[in-house]
């Protein structure tokens, strides 16, 4: 997926975002809501040359969603960001990638200091996301004129990035992911020449590696995985590209849990029957996996239903 400026070619498409419950939550959004005023809207945002509209689109240019970042505050250099997707293009990591490249377009391009953004507290959808992704909600109090613009609105969540926050590797800064620790594999950066990352056998691994696989020339958008493992313990890693990983421990009432591969530094250890499901965020991405024994058809539990039985029952032993 990426970023481009809004072409009236979008008007038919976006009209129908515009008319989104998502879209409606939001005070003074100043997007028209049929096709042709869209139209005379596009082409004046391409008068201005206007950079703080975007739509996210998918590698085959299919609107998937809007970025944009309004309200501009000469004072702090702050503005507020608003991210929204078709519901279609929801659970396809577009709205993750969506916020990354507002947040690379606010302080890269547009040379902001701050974004802000808030959700009402009763959007449990919106509010799961960003407390997934590990943002956490403003303690501070926020501008008089931002909480102004929003008043009449439910109970809101604010959140912020400064310009210098590690806003890609947040979700990083967790030690694991469904029991499964997020390792940081060595990388030596080289200057003016990438970095080369490595890891050694049985002193970085927890385990013997007896089988290196990888999995390439994956479209964007295409879901693989659906499956745990009884025994094999795995290191999973991106060194190109970017992967959702998607994973589920099968406990009753626990929640699954998501990470966005796209760093090639770093890795999970998958040391235990965990459901997984992958996401290709971007196509070509790559992912390579060390795993501790032979491929086995026999180890794999295939179906969500046996992957849960299997549970249970290693937890009553
Ligand atoms: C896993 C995730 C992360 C082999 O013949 N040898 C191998 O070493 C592997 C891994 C697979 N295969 C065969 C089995 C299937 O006929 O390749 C075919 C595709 O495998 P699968 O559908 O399981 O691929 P993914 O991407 O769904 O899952 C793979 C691994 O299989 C799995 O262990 O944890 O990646």
């Amino acid at each position: 997926m990426k970023l481009r400026s809004i072409e009236s070619r979008d008007a038919q498409s976006l009209a129908a975002l515009c008319q989104s419950e998502d879209m409606q939550r939001l005070p003074d959004s100043n997007y028209p809501q049929n096709a042709a005023q869209l139209e005379s809207f596009i082409e004046s945002l391409g008068a201005l040359e206007d950079e703080h509209h975007q739509v996210i689109v998918s590698s085959e240019d299919e609107l998937e969603g809007l970025v944009f970042l309004r309200h501009q505050a000469a004072a702090d250099q702050s503005a507020e960001l608003s991210v929204i997707v078709r519901e279609s293009a929801r659970s396809k990591g577009y709205a993750w990638q969506g916020l990354l490249e507002g947040l690379h377009l606010a302080f890269d391009r547009l040379n902001l200091e701050r974004v802000y953004w808030c959700v009402e507290e009763s959007n449990e959808r919106a509010v799961r996301f960003f407390k997934k992704h590990g943002f956490n909600t403003l303690d501070e109090d926020i501008p008089e004129a931002l909480a102004q613009r929003h008043t009449g609105r439910g109970r809101l969540l604010w959140f912020a990035v400064l310009r210098h926050d590690d806003y890609e590797n947040v979700a990083l800064s967790r030690k694991e992911i469904c029991h499964c620790r997020i390792v940081k594999i060595k990388t030596v950066p080289t200057l003016e020449a990438g970095a080369l990352s490595f890891f050694e056998g049985s002193k970085d691994l927890p385990f013997e590696i007896r089988r290196i696989y990888y999995i390439s020339k994956v479209p964007e958008g295409a879901r693989r995985g659906f499956h745990a493992h009884k025994q094999l313990k795995q290191l999973l890693f991106c060194p190109y590209g970017s992967i959702q990983l998607v994973l589920d421990d099968g406990a009753e009432g626990s929640q699954r849990e998501e990470i966005t591969l796209n760093d090639p530094s770093i890795g999970i250890l998958i040391d235990r029957p965990v459901w997984r499901e992958m996401l290709w965020l971007e196509k070509n991405s790559v992912l390579v996996v060390a795993a501790s024994d032979y491929y086995t058809e026999a180890d794999y539990l295939r179906d969500y239903t046996s992957f849960k039985n299997y549970i249970a029952k290693i937890r009553q032993d």
